[in-house]
């Protein structure tokens, strides 16, 4: 389907921030928040046929990369699944036909890193690269808008998404200087302000947040270490709470907030800073950071944001928190707590492997919409490797399933009697459904795409007005509404 839907340059202008606002909080709870819009959407499409031959693994992390690959839309029509895919009933008819499905480029990238880290799917990573390659400016932004090979001052630049494309090429081991064509480095750069931040240039405003800081540093201390200036360094390191108090460390998620407000407390959002903080020399020590993460932890070992603890948190704070380096036990837990809210076998085939955002209210793993976000922060947390190391040189090629027995097949057989090897994912009932997410899985839709008090989906449905509207003043009050909470 690529972007079809995307034809005009006007209509193009009008929905590319509307897909970045979609795809901003990647890696936050608020990216969680807004895979419930997935709901009833069938981005959560089963596992394919093809994948039923292949390798079966009782490795946690592996089994869910092998389902975070099977997720994949196949976009080129090669056959192979190459990306992400949200879908948005446009018109509420509760049905999703194909000019209602959109590339979820943010979420493809995330996805890239979370099977490198697995060190499995080697070719849905390849699939999935070369998918975001050949729609690079779709997601970063079109900067040369005249399309005669030179960077425009007036085109498109976003600095997040430059960011996260950048330390997907060096993931992946591609060259961020020509990355589908364009050059990552020189356009991230062009976003870096005087102060050392790195800025949206965008007609649409400046949505950059302290993740896509985290991401530029940790992007540029990889690819062009020598790119990395001193203010970028010094500017990320004073996102931080330095009051001593109980914020002390905190990075919160909106650049220049009052770092040491208790609503300014984000796990997530300190979890990438640590990691940049960490792969950069910055002239600090990163543990007031870390000791922020660990006076977070809950009790159980899981970690929140947003009052929900959830596998999203959980997973970047056992990054951030990293095996040896300050407190084992306090990864373990967080590892155990992914672990444990991973579906296994008594769950439905296209379920295994996933990694539940949280928990239903009978106590049990909840799959819904929310899983393959949550999955792709999982993952690299359950390996313990971090953003300045992950690598997906030397992958295996194909997408591993759960080992649960016998693969299911067309002709009715004796059921498997075998629960399975993963002693730590033994859900045993098969939870609320996706339309019901339940009280403590935080903001829900009640019914298809109808918003509790998530605003993340409000954007959304605000966004699916913009695509049939395309007004301007329409857009206009969406860019308004969406900046309200960022
Ligand atoms: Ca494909
Ligand atoms: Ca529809
Ligand atoms: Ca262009
Ligand atoms: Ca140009």
């Amino acid at each position: 389907m690529g972007a079809t839907w995307i034809t005009h340059l006007s209509v193009r202008k009008a929905v590319m921030p509307r897909l970045r606002s979609l795809r901003r909080p990647a890696g936050t709870s608020g990216a969680v928040l807004l895979a419930t819009g997935l709901a009833a959407t069938g981005l959560l499409v089963g596992w394919p046929g093809s994948a039923l031959a292949a390798p079966v693994t009782t490795d946690p992390a592996q089994a869910a990369a092998g389902w975070l690959a099977a997720q994949f839309v196949d976009g080129d029509g090669d056959g192979v699944g190459d990306h992400m895919e949200v879908t948005i009933d446009l018109n509420g008819d509760g049905e999703i036909t194909d000019d209602e499905r959109f590339p979820d480029y943010g979420l493809t990238a995330d996805s890239v890193v979370a099977l490198a880290a697995a060190g499995v799917a080697g070719e849905a990573s390849t699939a999935a690269s070369d998918y975001l390659e050949a729609n690079v400016e779709l997601y970063v932004g079109d900067a040369d808008v005249d399309d005669d090979g030179v960077d425009d001052p007036d085109g498109e630049y976003y600095a997040g998404a430059l960011a996260k494309t950048l330390l997907i090429a060096a993931v992946t081991g591609r060259d961020g200087a020509d990355f589908g064509g364009v050059d990552l480095v020189s356009r991230l750069l062009f976003t870096e302000t005087p102060d050392g931040r790195y800025s949206d240039v965008s007609e649409f405003g400046d949505f950059s947040n302290s993740i896509g800081q985290s991401l530029a540093v940790l992007a540029l201390a990889r690819t062009a270490p020598d790119e990395l200036s001193a203010e970028a360094k010094t500017f990320l390191a004073g996102q931080q709470c330095a009051d001593g108090g109980p914020q002390d460390g905190n990075v919160p998620l909106t650049l220049g907030a009052d770092a040491c407000a208790a609503e300014a407390a984000s796990v997530d959002t300190t979890s990438f800073a640590v990691q940049a903080l960490r792969a950069i020399d910055f002239g600090q020590s990163v543990d007031p950071a870390l000791d922020f993460l660990l006076r977070s932890q809950d009790d159980d070992g899981g970690f929140s944001d947003l009052g929900v603890t959830n596998a999203n948190s959980t997973g970047l704070a056992a990054q951030a928190l990293g095996p040896g380096e300050r407190d084992d036990e306090a990864v373990e837990a967080a590892v155990q707590w992914l672990l444990s809210r991973q579906l296994g076998c008594a769950t439905p085939p296209e379920q295994q492997g996933a990694v539940a955002f949280t928990d239903g209210p009978d106590g049990t793993p909840v799959f819904d919409d929310r899983a393959a976000r949550a999955t792709v922060q999982a993952v690299p947390g359950i390996v313990g490797v971090g953003l300045s190391d992950v690598d997906a040189a030397g992958s295996s090629a194909a997408a591993p399933r759960l080992d649960c027995g016998p693969a299911p097949s067309p002709s009715p057989g004796p059921p498997p009697t075998d629960p399975g090897p993963t002693a730590t994912s033994t859900p045993t009932a098969p939870g609320p459904t996706p339309s019901d997410p339940g009280p403590t899985a935080g903001p829900a839709p009640t019914g298809p795409g109808l918003p509790v008090t998530g605003t993340a989906i409000s954007e959304m449905l605000l966004f699916a007005g913009a695509v049939m509207v395309l007004g301007a003043g329409l857009l206009l009050a969406t860019r308004r509404r969406a900046g309200l909470h960022r």
